[in-house]
């Protein structure tokens, strides 16, 4: 089902490591806030109690994972955060902002872990009953500089990968923006944060509007 059988809108964040997905998005909700606009932000993994542990165990390095078994974790984690927070939050009419959602199983496990694309799409079909963002955003940056850019020494289990994994990931995102692009919109997020931020909120209100006040935002 798309968000346009919803009253609310889907969009979705994405990107490499490091892209500064989540320092916009928090940037961003303080000015719907400010504007009252009915909003959620969460994220995929742990946007519930429940995705929370799966983010946990996802996350944490030194612990042994299969790529088989991460991404039915990713998977787990997604049909439960479609069932208690997104769809709800659409049947309402609210905007809802998602850091990460199916297009980061097929970019980390696919293009990442080389597992069969098709088994992906289809377990992404399964875990969201075939829920899909009405507008995504791949903030792109080169893999070493978003890497660059986080906490030396404190990367989880998947930052800590090497270089090709992300550099997979990254070429990943560029393909699968490509084969669809009335969804995707490419931002440069190696530039700085208040360009960034600029460009982010043009993109929203290019695509969505005035619906949810987007086009008021400065
Ligand atoms: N994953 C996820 C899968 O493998 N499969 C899946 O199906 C899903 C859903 C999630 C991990 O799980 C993987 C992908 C991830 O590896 P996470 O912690 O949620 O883990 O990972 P991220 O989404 O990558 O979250 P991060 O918060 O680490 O990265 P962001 O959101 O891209 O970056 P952000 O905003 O935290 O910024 C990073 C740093 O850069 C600075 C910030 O201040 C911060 O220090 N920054 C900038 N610096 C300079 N210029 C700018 N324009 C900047 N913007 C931000």
């Amino acid at each position: 089902m798309s968000t346009q059988e919803y009253p609310g809108t889907f969009v979705t964040l994405e990107g490499p490591e490091g892209a500064g997905k989540t320092t916009q998005v928090k940037l961003l909700s303080k000015q719907l806030t400010k504007l009252g606009v009915p909003h959620v932000v969460t994220r995929d993994p742990g946007g519930t109690p429940l995705g929370k542990q799966v983010r946990r165990i996802l996350l944490t390095p030194g612990i042994n994972v299969a790529p088989m078994t991460e991404l039915l974790l990713y998977q787990a984690d997604r049909a439960q955060h479609v069932a208690e927070v997104i769809k709800p939050a659409l049947e309402e009419g609210k905007l809802v902002l998602c850091d990460r959602f199916i297009d980061s199983s097929i970019a980390y496990q696919g293009y990442g872990r080389n597992i069969d694309m098709k088994l992906i799409k289809d377990l992404n079909e399964l875990s969201t009953g075939g829920l899909r963002p009405v507008l995504t955003i791949l903030f792109d940056i080169q893999s070493e500089d978003g890497l660059s850019r986080l906490h030396p020494g404190g990367h989880d289990r998947i930052e800590r990968e090497a270089l090709d994994f992300h550099k997979r990931v990254r070429k990943g995102y560029l393909e699968l923006a490509q084969l669809e692009p009335e969804r995707w919109r490419i931002l440069d997020a190696a530039k700085p944060l208040t360009t960034v931020q600029g460009e982010f909120t043009k993109i929203l209100a290019d695509k969505l509007g005035s619906k949810h006040m987007l086009n008021a935002i400065e």
